[in-house]
């Protein structure tokens, strides 16, 4: 891997922030974090220490942002309102977030010098388009504030890369599951969910009749995605899908979760989910050809893994 001298990590007390941070310091890179912890927590990056430099702050804080960027490298933008159900039920909210705060990040970035944003963007860009798997070149057809926000965060990137010389790179991730993942909130992604369901022996709400499609990919690939994403010269300007290229349906998930923990627990079935996709699988031939990027983790044994976090920090 390429070295990276010194990276800000917008969101890195949060799920898929922590573990960047994790590789770069393993990496050597000298890092700063900054999050107001309003989904983070500290204990992710506590073990950490004073290898990092931890700020507690908002990304919409255009004055702390300037003092945070000031003589980094990369900038990994992963601070976000993530949820999709929050973002139908306060657009106004995560549209401050998602989008004045990305702004913010962007525009920090081009007046210090700042070499390349890598940022977090979502496979929800391309909406219930019944194409599959979903490719780069899909015309959008986000269905949620969340989606609109993350394209809307697409295109300023771009623009700030044609206007300004900045190096962008957007990550469009499917269903990031791993260690760390916070199962505490009804906005958790579903894995953490049911796996806290399963551990305590309850049954899982499942929303829909539970056929809807999901491509969930490990933590650890998404991690490795964004480092290639930061120092491969051919990733500068692009759009990439970060998934497996494999789907499970949402009950196919709980009847694995429940073999893989030694349960056998009937689901209760809910109303739908205002704003859920019903299908969701990528392609990754993009970033496969550009960035020699492939998955690592099976969804199987990426389970295993975070059945065992799961049941550590029980
Ligand atoms: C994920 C991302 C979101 C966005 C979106 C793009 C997470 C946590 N969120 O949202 O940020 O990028 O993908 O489409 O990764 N479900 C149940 N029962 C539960 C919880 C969920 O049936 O208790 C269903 C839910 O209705 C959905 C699927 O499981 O169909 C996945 O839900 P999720 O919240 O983990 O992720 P998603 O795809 O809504």
């Amino acid at each position: 891997m390429k070295k990276i001298s010194h990276a800000l990590v917008t969101g890195g007390a949060g799920f898929i922030g922590s573990h960047l941070v994790d590789e770069l310091v393993a990496n050597g890179c000298r890092v700063t974090v900054l999050d107001n912890l309003s989904t983070g927590h500290r204990h992710n990056i506590d073990h950490l220490g004073d290898r990092i430099a931890f700020v507690e702050g908002d990304i919409r804080d255009a004055k702390l942002l300037d003092r945070v960027v000031r003589g980094c490298e990369v900038v990994f933008h992963q601070a976000a309102v993530v949820s999709v159900t929050q973002s139908v039920q306060d657009p106004s909210h995560s549209c401050e977030v998602n989008d004045l705060g990305t702004v913010r990040v962007l525009d920090a970035s081009r007046r210090n010098g700042v070499r390349r944003v890598v940022m977090a963007s979502s496979s929800a860009v391309y909406g219930d388009d019944p194409r599959l798997p979903k490719t780069e070149d899909m015309e959008p057809m986000p269905m949620s504030p969340y989606a609109v926000q993350k394209l809307t965060g697409e295109f300023y990137a771009s623009a700030f890369g044609g206007l300004y010389g900045l190096e962008t790179v957007c990550l469009r991730y499917f269903n990031v599951f791993g260690p760390r993942q916070d199962p505490s909130s009804p906005y958790s992604g579903v894995i953490s969910i049911f796996m806290t369901k399963a551990a305590a022996g309850q049954p899982p709400t499942i929303y829909g009749d539970g056929g809807q499609s999901r491509d969930f990919v490990y933590i650890k690939d998404v991690v490795r995605a964004n480092l290639l994403a930061a120092t491969e010269a051919a990733a500068a300007g692009r759009v990439f899908n970060v998934g497996t290229g494999a789907f499970i349906r949402i009950r196919d998930l709980w009847t694995l979760i429940g073999e893989l923990s030694n349960v056998k627990i009937d689901p209760v079935f809910g109303p739908p989910r205002a704003g859920d996709v019903r299908e969701s699988v990528s392609d990754i031939g993009q970033i496969g050809k550009a960035l020699g990027f492939s998955p690592q983790v099976a969804l199987r044994q990426g389970l295993i893994d975070t059945l065992a976090w799961v049941r550590a920090a029980a």
